[in-house]
């Protein structure tokens, strides 16, 4: 029996913005955009205060700013945010070198051999997570990584749940199908509409009803899933697929200087982060949303790797050429590479 321990911080933005700034404790803040509610942008985050009121992520500033007008709006400070993620995945890092990283503010950790118990372990991550950063964390452990990351959301703040498989009628089953991971709104509309809304209710249907609606593969996921099963290995290391800088302008743009120079500046971005990270690309894609949200996308690729910035510029504005722009706004656009190599380092002798 596997042991799967994952965790997920709590309010993240708005703990490391509460912990840097102690005003702003016990206040309702809402982090988004420029921080500004007046102009564009969605929250990000809000802290548990600003909850109350019904703020939430992925809703306008702007309605944010209805809902709670007394709240702290606060810019991103993604920089910021990742240094705290680097050292509370350092506090993980030194129970088990099994991590799985999945974003900025979660990740899974393969404790099967540890030796510890999970009260243990689990102490052990509260408080140096605590010691190093002062923030806390919701933990859950379970047989799978998809039990566990169940487990993790049922008592935050700074909980910890363990789930077995004992747990799954009484537990997994009244919970609504949204909380399996790989549930988005479209399969639970479709469910929805065959009546199904809990996962119990899902775990009723037959596989071939399953597959019947949802094909082979997803239908036996949404199969295993409702009974809690997932043989899914922790990924530990994973290599990127993919560069990608976009920017959304404070007002939409007509001006064709302005959207190359910023296809040029995303275009340095990306190659700085390619670079850095010892990789050199073959495709790159151009994205361009316009002021109806109406995205295009544009796409040049070589034989050969390239890794220059000018190389990759020509390859940005070829692509910018293959867009009609005439009579059109430009609300956003994005710069991508792709079909990336890890570059090939030229041995030296001595
Ligand atoms: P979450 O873990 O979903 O949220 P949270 O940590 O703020 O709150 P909770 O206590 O419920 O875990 O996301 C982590 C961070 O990712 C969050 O602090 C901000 C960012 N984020 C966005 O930028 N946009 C989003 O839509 C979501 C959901 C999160
Ligand atoms: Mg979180």
């Amino acid at each position: 029996m596997r042991r799967i321990l994952h965790i997920d911080m709590d309010a993240f933005f708005a703990a490391v913005e509460e912990k840097r700034n102690p005003a702003l404790k016990e206040k309702p803040v809402v982090i988004g955009g420029r921080g500004d509610p007046s102009r564009r942008g969605v929250v990000a985050t809000a802290n548990y205060e600003a909850r109350k009121y019904g703020v939430h992520s992925g809703m306008p500033l702007r309605t944010a700013l209805k809902l709670c007008p007394g709240a702290f709006f606060l810019p991103v400070d993604y920089d910021a945010y990742a240094a705290v993620s680097r050292q509370f995945k350092n506090v993980l890092l030194a129970i088990t070198k099994t991590m799985e990283d999945v974003g900025i503010d979660e990740a899974f950790l393969d404790i099967s051999t540890e030796p510890d118990s999970n009260e243990t372990i689990v102490e052990k991550i509260k408080t140096g997570i605590y010691e190093r950063t002062g923030l806390t964390c919701s933990i859950g452990i379970a047989p799978n990584k998809l039990l566990a990351k169940i487990a993790s959301d049922m008592q935050k703040p700074n909980g910890l749940t363990v789930l077995t498989e004992k747990d799954i009628e009484h537990r997994l089953w009244p919970m609504p199908i949204r909380k399996l991971h790989g549930i988005g709104p479209r399969t639970e509309e479709h469910l929805k509409a065959m009546n199904i809304g809990t996962i119990g209710q899902l775990a009723e249907l037959p596989l071939d009803t399953l597959i019947r609606h949802f094909g082979r593969s997803y239908g036996q996921y949404l199969y295993d899933a409702a009974r809690g099963i997932d043989d899914s290995p922790l990924v530990t290391h994973r290599e990127p697929k993919s560069f990608s800088r976009e920017t959304t302008f404070q007002e939409d743009v007509k001006n064709w200087q302005t959207i190359a120079r910023t296809i040029a500046w995303l275009t340095k971005e990306v190659v700085y982060d390619l670079a850095s990270h010892g990789y050199c690309a073959r495709t790159v894609t151009l994205k361009i949303r316009f002021s109806d949200f109406r995205t295009i996308t544009r796409s040049s690729s070589t034989h050969e790797t390239v890794g220059r910035e000018e190389e990759i510029r020509r390859l940005a504005f070829s692509c910018l050429k293959r867009v009609d722009l005439t009579g059109k706004k430009v609300r956003l656009v994005g710069v991508r590479v792709g079909n990336v190599k890890a570059r090939v380092e030229i041995s030296s002798h001595h």
